[in-house]
């Protein structure tokens, strides 16, 4: 049959991050009616809720920025290398206004569950509003940091003093000024909050369990003539970064290593430290799968962070014991190390002597040191991947209950479908490579695929597309597999569910990068979507 039931709108989409506000403007430009839901009262996602001191991001701002409009893209001035938080947010902004994509969201409304009807296949999504809207597709795009995690710690409500998480920010900032200041935890998070609240801050201590690889970002404002250049060559620049596993127009050095003179290793190093942040990790293509490549990469890091750090005892503590470099998102960072030479700030290591308390007057550590303070900020992560879905109630076949099915880890096929789940999709989340690319364009990926799957649907007559059990089982391997094939699993990061007590550990993204994963599910598409049961007519 190829009818479909009445429902209130065609598309919902959950998320006014960037991935959906694209999803509702592609969506919508195709004829879909849509109605996007957003907990928080403006768009934005993650640069809405972290607006914490130093957010940045770490993929520059001339590719971290949609493509889909060229007029756009040609318009906008971006004023830094990379950009700031209320700069992010204020393009984002600048997006849904130029788009009118607005007028197809509720803010302030969670979704609270989603539930399928498995006679019509088609979803009723619930709010926290008692709002209720059938739908024929359902689409998730609530981001992949998006469930903050603030650990447990025993006495934390005793606390005299502010606590913030940096990823639920108040929007009108705090004043450190003159206050003893705590920060817990050193990814990126902490590390681009670090030295702006040692600014303002009479103490700050850095309470770290695991040291990070940050490597500076070399920012700079963008002149006129360079942003000139960079709009002049963008239809290049896209292309190569549409080939790119990173989903940025940077290429790695073109020989392993070790097929190198130690002076030209040098100074593909070097180059790429100058360059600056999270490229530095892709250097030399070898440097995330081979570990001797990996220490030739990890030794030059720490010559030079040494070189920044005054004091021996100090740079021994900031220095990674634990991962290769690379295997956590290497940190792009504005002068977090030079920031220990200043005599109001230490760092105490986690490592042997853990936190044990939270008390009135500040953190108690296991060996009994009061640390006292005024504020504390956990800068301690997310639930990443599949923390923010978790908290939807996501009702399949028969009733089951998504977090349910993935009790074991996120099953996804392509990072698109999943079986029991017809016309649910996630986009950029678990099982794709979004996590580890430039996420505009994974964006932009991920709905122009589903925009093309739904009109596909809708010339063949079909009702529904739903994942099946084996392709999943395969691509769920796959991610494993490609993982398991690089230094990557030997990292305890979110990646594979590492920083979240009794989460399975599991890798969770897509390794094989954006330009292979591009071409995966072009193929599917084009194959007329094998691996996918396509109902109906
Ligand atoms: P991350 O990268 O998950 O960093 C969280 C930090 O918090 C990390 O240093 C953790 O140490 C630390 N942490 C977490 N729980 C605790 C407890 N219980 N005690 C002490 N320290 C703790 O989150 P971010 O927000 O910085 O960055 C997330 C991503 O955003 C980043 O990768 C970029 O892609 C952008 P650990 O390393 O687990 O020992």
């Amino acid at each position: 049959d190829s009818t479909t039931a009445p429902t209130d709108t065609d598309v919902i989409v959950v998320g006014a991050g960037v991935t959906g506000l694209y999803a509702v403007h592609r969506l919508r430009g195709l004829g879909h009616r849509v109605r996007g839901f957003e907990r928080g009262d403006g768009v934005g996602g993650v640069w809405y809720w972290n607006r914490y001191p130093g957010a940045r991001c770490d993929v520059e701002s001339v590719d971290y920025s949609y493509s889909f409009d060229e007029e756009l893209q040609q318009e906008w001035d971006w004023s830094e290398r990379y950009a700031t938080q209320p700069e992010i947010l204020r393009y984002l902004d600048h997006v849904a206004d130029r788009h009118d994509l607005r007028r197809s969201y509720s803010f302030s409304t969670s979704v609270v569950s989603a539930e399928l009807d498995e006679t019509t296949l088609t979803w009723t999504v619930r709010t926290d509003r008692g709002e209720t809207v059938s739908a024929r597709f359902c689409v998730f795009a609530v981001g992949c940091l998006s469930a903050a995690h603030r650990p447990d710690i025993p006495g934390a409500a005793e606390f005299a003093g502010s606590v913030h998480h940096t990823g639920a920010w108040p929007h009108e900032g705090v004043d450190f000024t003159g206050l003893r200041v705590g920060v817990v935890g050193t990814g990126s998070s902490g590390i681009q909050a670090v030295p702006l609240i040692a600014e303002r801050a009479a103490r700050l201590t850095v309470f770290q369990r695991s040291a990070n690889y940050s490597v500076p970002a070399g920012n700079r404002p963008l002149d006129e003539e360079t942003r000139t250049r960079q709009k002049a060559g963008y239809a290049e620049r896209r292309r190569l970064s549409r080939l790119n596993g990173g989903g940025s127009p940077h290429r790695t050095h073109a020989s392993g290593t070790f097929e190198v003179s130690e002076e030209e290793r040098r100074e593909a190093f070097e180059e790429r430290w100058r360059l600056g942040g999270v490229l530095y990790s892709k250097t030399f293509p070898d440097q995330l799968t081979d570990r001797a490549a990996n220490d030739a990469a990890r030794a030059f890091w720490e010559e030079k962070v040494r070189g920044l750090v005054e004091d021996p005892a100090v740079a021994d503590l900031l220095v990674p014991v634990d991962h290769p470099i690379g295997t956590k998102r290497i940190v792009t960072d504005s002068d977090y190390y030079t920031t220990f030479n200043r005599p109001d700030v230490d760092l105490v290591g986690l490592r042997g002597n853990p936190i044990e308390r939270i008390e009135a007057r500040g953190v108690v550590l296991a060996d009994g040191t009061l640390v006292e303070l005024d504020a504390l900020v956990f800068a301690t992560g997310f639930d990443a991947m599949t923390g923010a879905l978790d908290r939807i109630e996501v009702r399949g076949r028969g009733g089951r209950l998504l977090k349910d099915d993935w009790a074991a880890g996120p099953r996804t096929y392509l990072g698109l479908g999943v079986d029991g789940f017809p016309n649910l999709f996630s986009l950029t989340g678990a099982g794709s490579p979004s996590v580890m690319a430039n996420v505009v364009l994974c964006a932009e990926q991920h709905v122009d695929w589903l925009a093309e799957c739904l009109s596909h649907l809708d010339a063949h007559g079909h009702r529904a597309i739903e994942a099946r059990p084996e392709a999943v089982e395969r691509w769920v391997a796959e991610c494993r597999d490609r993982a398991a094939a690089t230094l990557f699993p030997a990292a305890d990061s979110w990646y594979q569910g590492a920083n979240i007590p009794g989460k399975p550990r599991v890798f969770m993204p897509f390794i094989g990068g954006f330009g292979v994963y591009g071409e995966i599910i072009a193929a599917v598409a084009a194959s007329g979507y094998e691996g996918f049961d396509l109902i109906g007519a």
